[in-house]
């Protein structure tokens, strides 16, 4: 059985006042028991007050990046053991903001998923095609490309620390979502690449998130697709009723 998960990305959202108040607001309103697994990204500086805040909840706190040495002259980065020695056991890697804005390649992100998954840290894994790649129906290779270059060098016992989140590039914070349909067709096209060159067992098993505008309103429709196994959610995940709706929508 696949994972389920909603997993919240607040991205450079929220001071620590800001972020005690919604982890709160989540903690108040969850319910009791979900099937879901609930994921949330703070920024760096307030993840341990968050593991804190979430102590016993269920609800897993996860880092939005990490460098992809364990040490060094790297100044103003965040490396695997501090994350670890705070308790943060999970990662999101390779999201579309990283690659764009920070340089990160494939090939950089390979190491990043080596050294996480070097440290048993579970990495949420974000790949998609940009607007032009899809309109000039690139997108299949390029999907393939990114998984192939980050994570396709990783043993089976590797993949089972490894959810992915397909984030259609032209779909992310533009209040554009890709259909139910497009996102279904992407997802399928992954399990059966993952099948190809993983193995059937890994393909089975490995969840598969979809990023890119997921509200409230649409969440339902997604997650009712076979091959959606959860969102990464961005904006809608930085107000508890939302975020919650979403889980709900999931569930
Ligand atoms: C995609 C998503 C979360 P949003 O980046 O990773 O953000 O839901 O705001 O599009």
């Amino acid at each position: 059985m696949r994972k389920k998960i909603v997993a919240g990305n607040w991205k450079m959202n929220n001071d620590i006042v800001q972020s005690k108040a919604l982890i709160e607001g989540i903690l108040s309103k969850k319910p009791e028991t979900t099937a879901t697994k609930i994921v949330i990204a703070p920024g760096f500086v307030n993840l341990q007050a968050a593991v804190e805040q979430t102590r016993d909840t269920g609800i897993i706190v996860a880092a939005q990046n990490m460098h992809q040495a364990e040490s060094g002259a790297f100044t103003g980065e965040v490396s695997v053991g501090m994350l670890k020695g705070i308790n943060v056991n999970t990662v999101i890697l390779g999201h579309s903001e990283r690659r764009q804005y920070f340089g990160e390649t494939n090939s950089i992100l390979a190491e990043k998923v080596n050294t996480a998954l070097k440290h048993n840290l579970t990495v949420i894994f974000c790949f998609g095609e940009e607007l032009a790649e899809r309109q000039s129906a690139k997108h299949f290779d390029v999907v393939e490309t990114q998984l192939r270059e980050a994570l396709f060098h990783l043993s089976e016992s590797d993949w089972s620390n490894i959810v992915l989140a397909y984030e259609p590039v032209w779909a992310i914070g533009t209040g554009e979502t890709a259909t139910p349909e497009q996102a279904q067709e992407m997802h399928a096209f992954v399990r059966a690449l993952l099948r190809n060159n993983v193995g059937e067992t890994i393909a089975g098993q490995t969840s598969i998130l979809y990023g890119g505008s997921v509200k409230a309103d649409n969440a339902r429709e997604i997650f009712g697709k076979p091959d959606v196994d959860g969102g990464l959610i961005g904006g809608a995940s930085l107000k508890a009723d939302d975020f919650l709706a979403i889980v709900n929508a999931m569930e």
